[in-house]
This record gives C-alpha cells, structure tokens and sequence, in this order.
C-alpha cells in the first residue's frame, strides 16, 4: 500500500503532493514501484493535528481518487469522514482506510456494506489532537486485540462481510516507543484473530528515536526493518511511502519465509 498524502502538514510529505497533479503522478509511480493499493489522504493524523473541514478533504482528495482509478489503479481512501468516503467511493475507490475504526463516523460501516468495498479498521487511542499525551496501557497487545475484535464485531453487525474487513493496530496512534515495538513483537497474537493485517511504520517517529535521533527523511533502513519482521510475525498489508525499496525487501523476505 503506497501513501499519497493530499495535505499540507502530514508528518512526512507535507506540502509536498498537495498539487493534485503532483499527487496523481506520485500515485502512478508508487503503483509502478509495485504498490497494488494506492492509499490516498487529506487529513493529517500527525500528533496534535486539527481536523480539516469535509469539503476541504473532498476537494483535496477527489481529483486524485479520480485520476488514479480512471488509470485503473485500486484505490483506498484515508478518512474519518461519512462523506468524503462517500465521494471517494463513487469516485472509485474500492477500500476505506478509517483511523478511527468507524468510531467518528458509525454511518461509514453502513456506506462501506451497502457499496460493497473493502475497509481498514484501525486502532488509535482516543484522537489525533490529544492520543500521545501520556498513552498508558495495562498490556497494549491485549487491549488493541480487544478494540479490534469490538470494532470487528461493530462492523460486522452493521451488516459488512468479514471477509471484507482488515485490521491495523495503529503503530503511532496513542502509543509510546515501548507500545509500538511491543505491538510489532507479538504482531501474531493480532493475526491470530483471522482477518489480513495492514502495519503502517513507514517513516515514523519511534523509528527514528531508536536510531539516534534520524529525521524522517533517514527513516527508511527503520521502515524496512519493522516491515520485514512484520511479514514474519503474519502481516499481509505494509502502508509505506518508499515502495520500491520496500517492495525489493519485502519480496527477499517472503521467499524465506515457509510456504
Ligand atoms: N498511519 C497514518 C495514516 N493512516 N492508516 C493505517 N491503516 N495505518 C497507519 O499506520 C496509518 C494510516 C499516518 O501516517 P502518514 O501521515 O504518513 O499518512
């Protein structure tokens, strides 16, 4: 899954892609680079990020959406939001990516079932504003299995099949270094609960913490490194900004892996 940030102060991208044809050639390289999912976004969720306005989102991301499904790419839309999904979708996308695991916008499970497309559900520690403000847990893995297992159940319920729901245990969203690299340790009691496991570390902060201080721009031998012991631990679905080099490792990777 290749990221195609539409906003002017994601952690890492920031202003870089906010041009809709600079995002949309972006998207095209990543997919050439072999991302089989292009995910594109409008809001930060950078820690301490303010929401955006909906029809901001919407026109931030829409002429992307478009252009990459009309080339034919599969799309997914990063929201929150009921009705950015919902032009996403009709502009065709295929898959939504909701940080908040349908928690701001409970219609979205609905939206998701009636237009028949996949979606991600992740966990995060209350909001993007406050959530690395003191996260505390009594056992981490525990507690986002049980989130995701709620929200799987939510989702379900509200009427979209289980074989279209992938779960992601948010590394970064309300989560010290320790929560993250516990997380990513026992990544397989997550797997264990049956649906495709989506790991978003690309780039981020913890990485480069654990590195001496690396900036973000230094953060990709991190990325390869969390992505790879993913893949072992049973992840199916790896979010990152640097897919060629991650691809190349990942595909190293799969080969030593038992069939
Ligand atoms: N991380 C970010 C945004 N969206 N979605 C999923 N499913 N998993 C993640 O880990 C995730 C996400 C933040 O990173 P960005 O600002 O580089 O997009």
């Amino acid at each position: 899954m290749g990221i195609v940030n539409v906003t002017p102060d994601s952690f890492s991208d920031a202003g870089l892609f906010l041009d809709p044809d600079a995002a949309i050639e972006h998207g095209l390289r990543l997919a050439d680079e072999g991302a089989g999912i292009l995910d594109v976004g409008g809001e930060s969720t950078r820690p301490g990020a303010e929401p955006v306005p909906e029809q901001e989102e919407i026109d931030r991301v829409l002429p992307v959406v478009e252009a990459l499904a009309g080339a034919g790419r599969s799309v997914s839309i990063d929201t929150t939001k009921l009705e950015v999904a919902r032009a996403a979708l009709g502009a065709g996308a295929t898959l939504v990516n909701d940080v908040s695991a349908f928690r701001f916008s409970p219609d979205m499970a609905g939206l998701v079932a009636s237009e028949g497309v996949d979606c991600c559900l992740m966990h995060m520690l209350g909001e993007p504003r406050t959530m690395q403000a003191d996260p505390r847990y009594e056992d981490v893995v525990s507690e986002v299995k049980a989130f995701l297992e709620e929200r799987l159940a939510f989702a379900t319920a509200e009427g979209v099949p289980e074989q279209r729901i992938w779960l992601d245990p948010g590394i970064g969203f309300g989560k010290t270094v320790e929560h993250n690299l516990e997380l990513l340790r026992r990544l397989d009691e997550i797997v264990a609960i049956g649906r495709p496991v989506v790991v978003g570390t690309s780039r981020k902060s913890f990485l480069g913490k654990l590195a001496g201080g690396r900036p973000e721009g230094e953060r990709l031998p991190g990325t390869i490194a969390t992505n790879v012991l993913a893949l072992e631990r049973g992840a199916s679905v790896f979010r990152v900004h640097d897919v060629a080099p991650v691809a190349d490792a990942l595909e190293v990777a799969a080969a030593t892996v038992a069939p």
